[in-house]
């Protein structure tokens, strides 16, 4: 099955280049949103901050040709096997960007209250400009950014049903993202990261 739009129309290039975002890029969002709701085995994760362990505000899967961990902001996350749908998907982007995306990470909001906290994808794991795809089924949310070093937002992205954001290689080193709290939303959102590891 095809995901991936054949022809992406022209992106939106945004922090000047270092994000480009595709608003309307994959072919069936409400089929695929329907199939990954099912399909993943979504797993409720834990983090170690400070002493102290908290269960993550969201849910989540990593699926990956290798290794067995992966070390994430800090959790760990152990790979289960790919799903045709994102094998596919995983093929299709490749073919595109011209990239070796090898790996997934699945995440599940299942409200407005489920959120992810400031970070950036720097693991050395992903090597040392790495170029990450992301898309977002469900639930449009905003993705926020500030430059690294910085406290104050720089600014939130709404990222729509069916979109595709390419951070590309200075993102990751430049800003920080992270995906707010939203109130009064109840539909759910998934977000996958392709990303390769090297
Ligand atoms: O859900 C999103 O759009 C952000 C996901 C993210 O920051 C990540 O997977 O590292």
């Amino acid at each position: 099955m095809k995901w991936l739009r054949a022809t992406l129309p022209a992106p939106e290039p945004l922090l000047e280049g270092d994000m480009l975002l595709y608003p309307d890029a994959i072919l069936e969002p409400e089929l695929l949103y329907q199939n990954l709701q099912s399909k993943v085995s979504w797993q409720s994760g834990e983090i170690r901050l400070y002493g102290k362990t908290h269960r993550i505000p969201r849910l989540q899967c990593w699926m990956a040709d290798a290794p067995e961990q992966y070390q994430y902001s800090g959790q760990s996350l152990t790979n289960t096997d790919w799903i045709d749908e994102l094998t596919d998907l995983r093929d299709e982007l490749n073919q595109a960007l011209g990239t070796a995306f090898n790996s997934v990470l699945c995440n599940l909001y299942r409200t407005g209250e489920d959120n992810m906290g400031w970070h950036s994808d720097d693991e050395p794991e992903l090597g040392p400009s790495p170029v990450i795809a992301s898309v977002t089924l469900g639930a449009t949310r905003g993705f926020a950014v500030r430059q690294r070093g910085a406290t104050k937002q720089h600014g939130v992205l709404p990222l729509p049903h069916g979109s595709l954001l390419v951070m590309q290689s200075g993102m990751q080193t430049r800003w920080q993202h992270s995906l707010p709290k939203r109130k009064g939303i109840d539909l759910a959102r998934i977000n996958l990261t392709f990303r390769e590891i090297v």
